[in-house]
């Protein structure tokens, strides 16, 4: 049975209390404990958790039986360091991007008295990760594995970023500047690692299962399946309704090199590319609505349907051709793509 949201929001208090008592320790004003507290809680909780809630479905098949209470404690507490990665990246991300809304809120940046201080409590929500780790892994055989995973992983997601903003000036619009090869190389680097490779990897390496080829054959197959799920939130981006998706659009109006505006090049006629030219990548809500008009005239809509389609084959295939004999499973990434396939949010 894979692991429930419900479930898994109950392990969260306690980490809050871990936290919150390391601060203790250094004598911490309340106000900014309260702080804290506060900004743990908005970015943090209130999303799917699929990243968190892979930890544990990956450790309960990796040891083909239930967990006992304390394994699933600390598989829940790697997936609550991953979605404290998460809030992190979402934090800051939301500020370079000028989102307006997450999860259904307004994001963090924008919230009453927030501003620039969301920065701030980007950082302490990435150091927060390794408080826990220390605090319940310092003992565990893979103990600096785990730590060198997170770092480097996050440096992986930061690379991507990089290339993300680096093709999205905001003040100069250069169709010539997109291409697929970039367009892969972002959303493997700013997705793909985070969210696919590091449940697996961490459950790998805490179920002392992490052999060189079980990591390598997990990368080959959650590598391009991460790479999906982030086609699928750029298709979400202008194709879903803000309110089940939580958030706003915002990559027509970012200049983003997103998979739609790649698609939308390689389909349109001269005359489109030049709609495109002087729409795509400005503030004004005209030029929005002037584009998002523009891709559904080139029927993006069936050709993701289509890409859906064919790259969830693909993976269908590599995962049947996984080799089981270090203890792997095939489970693991089926589990994966029953999360992901056809979402809507
Ligand atoms: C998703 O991009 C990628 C991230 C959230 C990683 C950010 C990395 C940092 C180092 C800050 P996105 O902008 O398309 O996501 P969303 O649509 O959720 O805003
Ligand atoms: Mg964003
Ligand atoms: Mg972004
Ligand atoms: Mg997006």
């Amino acid at each position: 049975m894979p692991a429930t949201l419900k479930d898994f929001e109950a392990v969260f208090p306690k980490l809050v209390e871990d936290l919150k008592q390391h601060c203790e320790h250094y004598k911490l004003p309340t106000q900014a404990l309260d702080w804290f507290e506060k900004s743990l809680t908005y970015n943090t909780l209130g999303g799917k958790c699929n990243r968190g809630l892979s930890v544990i479905d990956t450790t309960q098949i990796l040891l083909g039986r239930d967990l006992t209470s304390d394994e699933y404690f600390h598989a829940a507490t790697l997936g609550w360091m991953i979605e404290l990665l998460q809030a992190f990246f979402l934090v800051s991300d939301d500020i370079m991007d000028s989102s307006k809304t997450r999860r259904g809120q307004p994001c963090w940046y924008l919230a009453p008295n927030v501003g620039m201080i969301a920065i701030n409590d980007a950082f302490m929500l990435e150091s927060s990760i390794y408080v826990l780790l220390k605090k319940y892994f310092k003992s565990h055989p893979a103990y600096v594995e785990l730590m060198e995973l997170f770092h480097e992983v996050s440096f992986q997601t930061e690379l991507g970023q990089t290339c993300d903003l680096l093709t999205a000036p905001e003040d100069h619009v250069d169709l010539e500047n997109f291409s697929l090869e970039k367009y892969t190389f972002i959303v493997i680097y700013k997705t793909a690692y985070y969210s696919f490779y590091l449940p697996v990897a961490l459950a790998l390496l805490y179920t002392g299962k992490a052999s060189a080829e079980n990591l390598k054959q997990a990368e080959d197959i959650l590598i391009p399946m991460g790479e999906y799920f982030q086609v699928q939130d750029d298709y979400l981006d202008n194709f879903a309704d803000p309110e089940t998706l939580g958030k706003i659009g915002t990559d027509i109006q970012d200049n983003k090199c997103s998979w739609l505006v790649n698609q939308a090049l390689k389909k349109c006629s001269k005359e489109q590319r030049k709609a495109l030219e002087e729409n795509y990548g400005r503030k004004e809500k005209a030029c929005e609505a002037k584009v998002k008009k523009l891709f559904d005239e080139l029927e993006l809509e069936k050709v993701y349907k289509e890409y859906e389609e064919e790259r969830v084959a693909d993976l269908r295939k590599k995962i049947a051709a996984v080799d089981e004999r270090q203890g792997m499973k095939k489970e693991v990434f089926e589990e994966f793509l029953r999360k992901i396939y056809k979402r809507s949010k």
